[in-house]
């Protein structure tokens, strides 16, 4: 018992998220790998950009800071054909930000944005890659839009994240970047869905709307998800 004591506190002298429990009279030590999810830091979210956020490229310096403290760091990536039908621009007639339906969901219409190859759908140039093992795209599919890192918004497809963060151990996944409102919360409620230990990190995430931000961190909430500050990472 000594012995597995001296052990846990080893471990833990390397990463705080451990804990030790005792059961059956054994102490074990438990670790729980923690992942950041880097949401959509792309050129065109922001200032500048075709569909720029809002102070979008205040979360860079935060998440540049933020990633040597997780165990695990990966990107999603919004990687549209020209062709995607969210954009107003395959609508004709229609305007950004017009609402309409696709494949029977509620769908914004947004300014044409991170076209495949092109300077907008580019990682920010400041961002710091060097940690980001692994990078999920979004959003190829032309007829469906795909806000969360993990599904399409109908849930017909997954992008394999969830298995790949099981498959690395995780068990607790902190969401952050752009935009609040749309990709960071969608992300963050497949995330509760598929059962990860979910933190939404509201200093590192920017929304298009605060108004919406506001509704989507109450429903993260709601469903069991965390809304943290950075400094409760650092
Ligand atoms: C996003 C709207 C359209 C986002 C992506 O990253 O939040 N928003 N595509
Ligand atoms: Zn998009």
């Amino acid at each position: 018992m000594v012995e597995t004591q001296h052990f846990a506190s080893l471990l833990l002298f390397y990463n705080s998220t451990g804990y030790t429990y005792t059961a059956f009279g054994v102490e074990f030590y438990t670790y729980h790998m923690r992942a950041l999810l880097l949401i959509d830091i792309q050129n065109d979210f922001l200032p500048g950009g075709s569909l720029a956020v809002p102070a979008g490229d205040q979360v860079i310096p935060v998440l540049n800071n933020l990633q040597p403290h997780l165990d695990l760091v990966v990107a999603t990536q919004d990687w549209h054909p020209q062709n995607h039908k969210s954009f107003a621009s395959n609508h004709p007639g229609k305007q950004p930000f017009e609402v309409t339906a696709l494949q029977g969901l509620e769908q914004v219409l947004w300014p044409d944005h991170c076209v495949q190859h092109s300077e907008g759908a580019n990682f920010a140039e400041s961002l710091h890659m060097n940690k980001v093992e692994a990078i999920f795209r979004k959003g190829m599919n032309p007829e469906i839009d795909s806000y969360s890192g993990f599904y399409d918004n109908g849930h017909l497809k997954s992008t394999g994240l969830a298995d790949y963060l099981r498959g690395r151990q995780v068990q607790q996944v902190y969401i952050a970047g752009l935009a609040g409102d749309y990709c960071v919360y969608f992300s963050a409620k497949d995330a509760l869905l598929e059962g990860f230990d979910t933190f939404l990190i509201e200093d590192a995430s920017r929304p298009i709307s605060q108004d919406g931000f506001e509704k989507a961190k109450a429903d993260v909430v709601s469903m069991g998800g965390q809304v943290v500050q950075s400094s409760s990472i650092l």
